[in-house]
């Protein structure tokens, strides 16, 4: 059993149908939940849009290796509407990110991991610290605290209160 995180990213639709969509295929495709951070409405990051995103972690425990999980991921995000655009970043329905897969670090062509962008951004680490602060980023050997503590976005990251898990 590995401990792999994600986070779930999208700007557009009925976000609360599809992050409850995502997750029910996430626990049936990838493996059990083991935990879920709140849901965070967060300022685009990279790109201007009037269309904030939501944005939440998982701890998932699978048997999947990375490559099944990415292409069980890029299958979800097919299955609930996803479309790429060329831009590099753009609105969308649905982003499942792999965040980290244990504490291993991979370098395929179309698979890096840990994501290589996790400390410079709160919309990632405001969630993840909710539900792994202690995890150590097997690269830079500090946990998602002081990652966030030493982060300089200043973009806008805010705990949707009034919608349950
Ligand atoms: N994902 C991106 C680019 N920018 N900004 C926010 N706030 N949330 C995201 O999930 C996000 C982003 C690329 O995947
Ligand atoms: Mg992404
Ligand atoms: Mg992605």
């Amino acid at each position: 059993m590995i401990r792999l995180y994600i986070l779930l990213g999208g700007n557009l639709g009925d976000k609360q149908k599809v992050f409850s969509e995502a997750i029910a295929l996430l626990n049936k495709q990838v493996g059990k939940i083991t935990a879920y951070s709140a849901i965070y409405e967060t300022e685009p990051w990279g790109f201007e849009s009037v269309d904030y995103f939501w944005n939440q972690a998982l701890e998932i425990s699978t048997v999947l290796s990375p490559e099944e999980v990415l292409l069980q991921t890029q299958q979800i995000e097919l299955h609930l509407g996803r479309t790429r655009k060329a831009a590099q970043y753009d609105s969308r329905i649905i982003d499942i990110d792999i965040l980290f897969y244990g504490d291993q670090v991979i370098s395929l062509d179309n698979l890096i991991v840990p994501h290589p962008r996790i400390q410079e951004r709160k919309f990632v680490l405001v969630p993840l610290s909710e539900i792994a602060s202690e995890l150590m980023h097997p690269v830079f050997h500090k946990n998602i605290r002081q990652l966030l503590e030493e982060c300089p976005d200043s973009l806008k990251v805010e705990r949707v209160t009034d919608i349950p898990a």
